[in-house]
């Protein structure tokens, strides 16, 4: 099958409510704590290893970064939290902009979290899902797990029921975007949003 995604494009990177793309057709946010494998997720989702920035130094992307899928369809790339040491100041500078963007945006339909399945669920993980919650409501949280290639079955099996049980969810996916693993499912699932 054809994949939607490869036609991806980077548009712009953001730091203000007020240059965002026009709020039409559907945005879904990629977020989680640095180093969690967003750029490298979003790059194998869309077959394209040049689409994002892969961080060797966490903490790196600093702006919302918005890729156009087509005309109906953007991915944004939001900056990594969780990392004190590098970009606090930053993300706490950028943040008056993302509060403004959860309770406004209607186009906004979900946010991935993505986490390391070696650490589901960090404190920043739960703070980070309450905090879009409690602005966008009817937000889906879409829980991507990375990195399988990390662990093997049967300890990625007791992430997932971590997850699960933890946050009473069902709304798990797991994927490697080293060995491909999961992604076109997660892909899949992301093109449901349209
Ligand atoms: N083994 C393995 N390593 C991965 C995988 N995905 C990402 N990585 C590595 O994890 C590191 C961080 O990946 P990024 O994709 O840059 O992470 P990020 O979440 O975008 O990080 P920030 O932009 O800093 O927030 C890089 O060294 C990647 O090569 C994976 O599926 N398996
Ligand atoms: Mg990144």
């Amino acid at each position: 099958m054809k994949n939607t995604l490869r036609e991806t494009k980077f548009i712009k990177g953001v730091t203000s409510y007020k240059s965002l793309p026009q709020d039409e057709g559907v945005e879904i946010v990629l977020a989680g704590r640095s180093n969690a494998g967003k750029s490298s997720a979003l790059n194998a989702l869309c077959e394209n290893p040049k689409l994002a920035r892969i961080s060797k130094t966490p903490g790196r992307t600093t702006e919302a970064n918005f890729f156009e899928v087509n005309t109906e369809l953007r991915l944004v790339d939001l900056p990594g939290y969780g990392y004190a040491k590098s970009t606090k100041k930053k993300i706490n500078n950028w943040a008056p902009f993302l509060d403004e963007y959860f309770v406004k945006r209607n186009c906004l339909k979900a946010a991935v979290l993505f986490m390391d399945i070696r650490h589901p669920l960090k404190d920043s993980d739960r703070a980070f899902a309450d905090y879009c919650l409690g602005l966008a409501p009817n937000l889906e949280i879409v829980y991507v797990l990375t990195k399988a290639d990390k662990l093997k079955k049967n300890e990625q099996n007791k992430a997932v029921f971590f997850l699960e049980s933890f946050m009473n969810t069902s709304n798990v996916w797991v994927i490697s975007s080293l060995n491909g693993f999961g992604i076109e499912s997660l892909r899949n699932k992301l093109l449901k949003f349209i």
